[in-house]
């Protein structure tokens, strides 16, 4: 009876070190996905959709090499979890359910609802996943339609 006990006691010890310290980020650049089957494809290989939550998490997405993909050098988007498809205007992490910290670093002028005018308010219903961008890891949102590489995390 004691021994089990012992034996999970030990297990879980094991799993929540790991959870606080062993995050990893894999970029998928085998094929191009919509954000939704990206989403999927990270779940069925026991992964993620990348989220940036915590500082911790940005100094090590910051290290991500993401490379040119062919000769003209040209730079690809690549998906993260990021998303305002329950409340649009309302970015948070698909994944994990947080909302983006206000250093995430979004591109110039984006994402279209933060860029509102009080007489005017902004609804963008169509560009409402995030991606981010090779060439300065910078965010923006896109239709979630596009086929983008994308970035699975381990957690
Ligand atoms: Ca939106």
């Amino acid at each position: 009876m004691f021994i089990p006990l012992i034996f999970i006691c030990v297990l879980l010890n094991y799993t929540s070190a790991q959870g606080v310290t062993s995050k990893t980020y894999k970029v998928e650049e085998y094929f191009k996905a919509n954000w939704f089957q990206a989403y999927l494809f990270c779940r069925d290989h026991g992964m993620q959709l990348a989220t940036v939550t915590t500082s911790a998490d940005q100094e090590i997405f910051s290290q991500i090499q993401l490379a040119p993909s062919n000769e003209y050098a040209v730079y690809e988007n690549y998906w993260v979890s990021a998303t305002d498809l329950a409340q649009d205007g309302t970015y948070k992490w698909f994944s994990n359910g947080q909302p983006l910290s206000h250093n995430a670093a979004w591109k110039s002028g984006q994402p279209p609802e933060l860029y509102v005018s009080v007489y005017e308010p902004k609804i963008d219903n169509v560009e409402d996943c995030v991606q981010v961008d090779a060439a300065d890891l910078r965010w923006s949102s896109t239709n979630c339609s596009t086929l983008n590489y994308f970035i699975c995390e381990t957690v």
